[in-house]
């Protein structure tokens, strides 16, 4: 911490869901920051998540990629920026001049800030003269954003999160808001609390947190979407629901749309597999309230019908002229911080800027022009997917990947990595050293992480924030613009003189204005903030877009005019012939593997995995099965099996959830290479992706689930990394003062085996416990009494709870009595085992809440919170908490 930095308060927005929730950090020289939610942030008006309140746990400089390193001989060496600069455009130069400009591609994210997204994209498009820059956007938003472009002509976002509040009925489709988006998810809690006639639909195949405060779940076929809204649409037809007058002025294309639809009550409960009376329920419910969001999320986009999905939930909205108006319209949650500010910029390889075509030659001209620039990319360029396969093909030769990590996040990952192995040049920008991507990179380049950048984000309802630096720059670590406009100047480039956020910021503004109105005029517009001074850009209070001068404040909704952004000012009814999954399950792979997120961890952890607040509530991947299909696959509850396809495999431990129809299974996507010996979700994914987005099916590859043998299980607590390799699989996250590992292994365990595993040498205080007859190993060593390690073995039976254990590395010195029983695992007066965590920020577990439930006979989340904390805080827990209230007798 820089000691010259005055105390402040620094207003920020949170770098993880794009729900965007404005965050403030009180920063006093020496401490680290104190991280709460900004009451004055419209997004979630002072609360925050449990991954946001634990942000402070993240700041840490361990495992930070600080320096420029370049590979030579297959060894990583620090360079400084101009050698690493002087690489990277070299290379780049080389190629193009060698291959053309489309044998180089950026690999961007949602994760970098709309002026890092700007010179990106106005790099690769208008300088290279390439579209192959594409974004990890393609795996989470694309559907969406065809279906807008299809639906409104343009890639719009119609509401507002207050919509959620006024609304009479929330639908969630394939959205697990309960954990993806928890403050909006709250919000929408409160606002039933207010007018509990509001009404929860969640449509999701699993029984998620996000169903326990629900109306009515309906617990769909995956991939089966399409079936469910095309029967709603016929149904609001057929009962004369539609909004005559809305749909003959404003809207184009219902006849072909219905008649793709015509679908009975019977058949679509057929198809999506439901109960017919709920699938009426939720038809009469939704005919007769008028104010209805219908929000998705990944359950939607993540197919091979997203688009169609999207359109099909659309098309009911527009049947009813149900948009734009207070409390009505569908609404795209988006998955990343500034996932809608990528699309401003068009950062995917099919769109230009500012919402712009590029297969517009006027827009094409327009964006040039205003560039200034040599030359625009004519055609659009490779889709995420598609791009990887250009890369192992040797079409596309060099890739600069940035803030993302394609190697655990691409559908058929393995590929992906024999791509990297292939490629000429890799350059990775990234905060942190030990990622599967970085491991293959050629040209590694230290960006600044959150809290140290600088810049803009737009949240799910259109909000531009700014992401205020309150830290120093680390290292040599550089924005992600200036390594950018460093490369392309050493390119000769001109157009790339920026000295801050702001100028970059400001040019985007500008563009979005240029000749921007009349007939054709786009919607996206930010000219009433082009000219924004410094001082302006600095104070910029949070703005939903469009911001024109006659709309100096911002639009909060879009639409209610019944003008859309099509050539004739109308939107369009798509029709959506429903089509299944195009992989489906079979004798050899008979489960449908669906993949998605827990509640406490981001991605691939590289943040969250530092918080010990956040590492406890779901501490190893997990392949969640439906009791039945565990017993056919021979695998059992709390083993460990390996799930694998077509494409690839990994281990992980089998559980029930109670929440995964037959036939299904859900594993979690956030270990990596750096956090589990084989867990990379990507491996195993088929590489479908949706024709019109492109976006991959990430919820649905035909999987095989077996036991996966091992003579033992044993956990490790350890302040410092162990010996892996004595263990046959493992899995990390972070504890209070001490990594955890889950393990499993073969072959003999003792004192040199767990000496060895734990890297200890011969004259330490070292304790051992054995008791062969039962298959039980431990073990720990400790350094002038403070507990530095220890590892726990059974061959067979449970293991003893690790919450007990890991509050010893707390403490200085152990007293005799702890150290008596340490290898007990558990304290002498034998106090009650909390069980798994369910409130991460006051650390309560499961087993605590149920006794309190139980003992004092609480009835409601707020009596558990009165009595126990839990659920106090963040309030992520209390759909948690809703359930054991439930199944607790
Ligand atoms: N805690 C946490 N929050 C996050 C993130 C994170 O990593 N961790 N990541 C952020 C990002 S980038 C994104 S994109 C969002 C994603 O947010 P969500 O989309 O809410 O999360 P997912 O878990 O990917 O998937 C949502 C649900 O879709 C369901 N589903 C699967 N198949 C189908 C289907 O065919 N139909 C329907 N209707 N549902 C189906 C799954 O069972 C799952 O519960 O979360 C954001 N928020
Ligand atoms: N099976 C399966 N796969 C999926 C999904 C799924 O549901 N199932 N979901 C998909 C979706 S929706 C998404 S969004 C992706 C996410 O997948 P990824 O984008 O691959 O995951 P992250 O861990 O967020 O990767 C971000 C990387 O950027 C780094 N980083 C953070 N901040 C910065 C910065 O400011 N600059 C730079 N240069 N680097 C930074 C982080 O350290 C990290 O290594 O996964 C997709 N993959
Ligand atoms: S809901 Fe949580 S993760 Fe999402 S922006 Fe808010 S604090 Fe961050
Ligand atoms: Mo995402």
């Amino acid at each position: 911490m820089d000691m010259s930095l005055p105390v402040s308060t620094v207003r920020t927005t949170c770098p993880y869901c794009g729900v965007g929730c404005g965050v403030k950090a009180n920063v006093k020289p020496g401490t680290i920051p104190i991280i709460s939610g900004d009451a004055d942030h419209a997004a979630n008006r002072g609360r925050l998540c449990v991954k946001g309140a634990a942000l402070g746990e993240t700041l840490g400089l361990d495992g930070r990629l600080l320096y420029p390193q370049l590979r030579e001989n297959g060894e990583l060496r620090r360079a400084g920026w101009d050698e690493a600069i002087g690489r990277v455009a070299g290379g780049l130069a080389g190629i193009i001049a060698e291959h053309g400009p489309d044998a180089v591609a950026f690999y961007v994210s949602g994760q970098i800030l709309t002026e890092d997204y700007y010179v990106a994209n106005k790099f690769m498009k208008g300088y290279i003269g390439s579209a192959n820059i594409d974004t990890n956007s393609r795996l989470c938003m694309s559907s969406s954003v065809a279906g807008h472009k299809r639906a409104f002509g343009e890639d719009i976002v119609p509401g507002c999160y207050e919509d959620f509040e006024l609304a009479d009925m929330v639908v969630l489709a394939g959205s697990n808001a309960a954990w993806c988006h928890p403050t909006l998810f709250q919000r929408i809690l409160r606002a039933k609390e207010a007018k509990p006639s509001l009404q929860i639909v969640v449509i999701d195949p699993r029984r998620t947190a996000t169903c326990e405060l629900a109306d009515l779940h309906l617990p769909i076929k995956p991939g089966t979407d399409v079936w469910l809204f095309n029967g709603l649409l016929a149904y609001l037809a057929r009962e004369g629901v539609a909004d005559q007058a809305f749909v003959a002025a404003h809207t184009e294309g219902l006849d072909a749309a219905l008649a793709a639809a015509r679908i009975e009550i019977e058949e679509v409960a057929r198809a999506c597999r439901l109960d017919p009376r709920a699938v009426r329920a939720f038809y009469e419910n939704f005919a007769a309230t008028r104010k209805v969001v219908t929000a998705y999320s990944q359950g939607v986009n993540q197919s091979s019908s997203g688009t169609d999905k999207v359109n099909s939930i659309i098309n009911c909205h527009l049947l009813t002229g149900r948009i734009g108006q207070p409390g009505m319209g569908p609404f795209s949650l988006t998955g990343q911080p500034n996932a809608m500010g990528g699309r401003e910029v068009g950062g995917l390889a099919n769109m230009l800027a500012a919402h712009m075509e590029l297969d517009n030659a006027q827009h094409r001209e327009l964006v040039r022009s205003f560039w200034n620039a040599p030359r625009i990319a004519s055609k659009p360029g490779l889709k995420a997917v598609d791009l990887f396969r250009a890369i192992e093909e040797g079409t596309v030769k060099a890739v600069w990947i940035m803030a993302t990590n394609p190697l655990v996040s691409l559908p058929d990952a393995d590929r992906v990595r024999r791509a990297l192995d292939k490629c000429e040049l890799v350059i990775a920008s990234d905060i942190v050293l030990d990622t599967d991507t970085n491991v293959r990179a050629d040209v590694l380049l230290p960006a600044l992480a959150w809290g140290e950048k600088d810049g803009t984000v737009t949240n799910s309802e259109r909000r531009i924030s700014r992401q205020r630096a309150f830290l120093p720059a680390p290292g040599e670590a550089r924005a992600d613009w200036q390594a950018l406009c460093a490369v392309a100047r050493r390119m000769g480039y001109s157009g790339f003189d920026y000295t801050s956020a702001h100028e970059i910021f400001d040019e985007h503004a500008r563009l979005s204005g240029w000749r921007n109105g009349g007939e054709n005029a786009r919607l996206f517009d930010l000219s009433g903030l082009a000219g924004i001074g410094r001082a302006a850009y600095d104070a910029l209070e949070p703005v939903q877009w469009p911001v024109t001068p006659h709309a100096s404040h911002g639009s909060t909704r879009l639409f209610g005019d019944g003008i859309f952004a099509h050539p004739n000012r109308k939107a369009r009814f798509i029709a959506t012939m429903p089509r299944a999954p195009v992989n489906a399950p079979d004798g050899e792979y008979p489960l449908a593997l669906n993949t998605g997120r827990v509640r406490d961890q981001w991605h691939t952890m590289t943040r969250t995995g530092k918080s010990p607040r956040l590492g406890s509530h779901v501490p190893e991947p997990f392949i969640d099965l439906h009791p039945h299909d565990a017993l056919l696959c021979g695998v059992r509850e709390g083993e460990l099996a390996r799930v694998s396809s077509r494409w690839g495999a990994m281990v992980g431990r089998v559980t029930h959830s109670g929440g995964i129809a037959r036939g299904g299974a859900f594993v979690p996507i956030h270990w990596s290479g750096p956090t589990a010996s084989d867990a990379r979700v990507g491996a195993i994914v088929n590489p479908v992706v949706d024709p019109v987005s492109g976006e991959p099916e990430f919820k649905h590859t035909p999987v095989k689930v077996e036991p996966f043998v091992v003579e033992w299980q044993a956990f490790v607590l350890s302040r410092t990394a162990p010996q892996l390799d004595a263990l046959t699989w493992w899995t990390r996250v972070q504890g209070e003062g001490f990594l955890r590992y889950e393990a499993g292994g073969r072959g003999k365990v003792g004192g040199e085996w767990a000496l060895a595993l734990l890297g200890v040498d011969e004259d330490a205080d070292w304790i051992e416990y054995e008791d062969r007859s039962a298959g039980v190993y431990r073990a720990a060593y400790l350094v002038d009494g403070r507990l530095q390690a220890c590892v726990l073995v059974a061959k067979a039976g449970a293991l003893p709870p690790r919450e007990w254990l890991g509050s010893l590395f707390a403490q200085e010195v152990l007293g005799a009595g702890k150290r008596a029983v340490l290898l007990a695992g558990r304290p002498a007066e034998a106090s009650a085992d909390a069980g798994p965590t369910v409130c991460s920020c006051f650390g309560v577990g499961r087993n605590t809440i149920c006794a309190a439930i139980r003992e004092k006979g609480l009835r409601t989340a707020s009596e558990v919170t009165a009595c126990l904390k839990a659920g106090g805080n963040c309030g992520s827990c209390l759909p948690e908490i809703g359930k054991l209230l439930t199944i607790t007798p």
